[in-house]
């Protein structure tokens, strides 16, 4: 069991809340009744169950579960949703979906790539349950789509461009012996949390694309360049961009997440091991970014979403400090 447990921890690679082994063969009986669930050692969303949904109404407050019965496995007779997509979502944009809840006629291949659009997990399958999709980290509090335009996974990409932290002599930073790592960090307009500059990928789009264009919106504001500016930024990041290292690939505990939609990313660390290319990249906010910084990575920064575990592995990645 135990080794079981250790490979399969490794496997998913996913650390959000750390659930103690003991818990995975604990039962309770306070009105709901847990079942063992490896799943639930490996990850436990916490973002996503956050009372108040991001941009809506103080009435629209997610139903609070305790760490116990956040899996599917765990019987909880008394769970009672809060249903909520947001009118953005209901008004259905082109990244949207129809209310297939609502007898609509959109016929959506769950699992597969519909189309143009990618509906398979990257953690494997997902149920399908009444028709509609089931969130594979568990219960949110929240049914419908929130805020997110696809039901089931919606995917994203996020570019982490990384630099050694020197001083003024050129001499790179050390902290608890290890060398200090910068990455490009970008001030989310929506919640102002700092967050790595990644964003979602389009129909048809390869996530090596949207990691280039995403950096290239959020935090050197291309959409703004004229022409030959932006021509000559593709070209830098045409020959920066081809040679990334994957630090992780999955669900994201991001706090538009509801039982029914949820996020998912592929996180690629771009790095500059000199200072003498990304590092002189000449940063400027964009798109829905608010503010660019360089930012040292450390253990008690407070990030977006899933984010800080992503650079955690980054930073594991080039021997740095965390
Ligand atoms: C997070 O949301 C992902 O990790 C990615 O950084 C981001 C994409 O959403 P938008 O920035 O496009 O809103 O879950």
């Amino acid at each position: 069991m135990v080794n079981l447990l250790a490979s399969l921890r490794s496997g998913f690679a996913l650390a959000f809340k750390n659930v103690p082994e003991s818990r995975v063969n604990a039962y309770v009986s306070s009105g709901c009744s847990l079942k063992p669930t490896l799943v639930a050692a490996m990850m436990l969303h916490t973002k996503a169950r956050q009372a108040q949904y991001p941009g809506a109404g103080d009435d629209i407050q997610r139903f609070q579960i305790s760490d116990d019965h956040v899996s599917w496995d765990s019987n909880c007779a008394e769970y009672t949703p809060v249903n909520y997509t947001a009118p953005v979502v209901l008004k259905q944009p082109v990244w949207a979906d129809t209310d297939i809840r609502s007898g609509s006629a959109q016929q959506i291949a769950f699992n597969t790539l519909d189309g143009k659009i990618d509906r398979r997990s990257r953690n494997g399958e997902y149920s399908v349950v009444d028709g509609v999709p089931q969130n594979p980290a568990g219960r949110t509090g929240m049914t419908g789509r929130g805020l997110l335009g696809r039901w089931g996974p919606n995917h994203a990409a996020d570019p982490i461009v990384t630099r050694w932290r020197r001083d003024a002599g050129g001499k790179v930073e050390e902290k608890n012996g290890q060398r200090v790592l910068e990455f490009v960090s970008i001030q989310r307009a929506d919640s102002g949390a700092w967050a790595i500059p990644g964003g979602m990928v389009d129909p048809g789009e390869n996530v090596s694309a949207t990691l280039k264009r995403e950096f290239g919106e959020e935090a050197l504001n291309s959409l703004e360049s004229d022409e030959g500016v932006r021509k000559e930024m593709e070209k830098k990041l045409d020959g920066i961009f081809h040679s990334g290292e994957e630090v992780y690939r999955g669900y994201v505990d991001d706090p538009r997440n509801t039982d029914n939609a949820w996020m998912e990313t592929v996180a690629v660390n771009f790095h500059d091991d000199t200072g003498e290319t990304l590092g002189k990249f000449q940063l400027q906010a964009g798109d829905d970014a608010k503010a660019v910084r360089w930012q040292a990575i450390d253990s008690d920064m407070a990030m977006y979403a899933s984010h800080k575990f992503f650079l955690q592995k980054s930073a594991e990645l080039r021997g740095a400090n965390f």
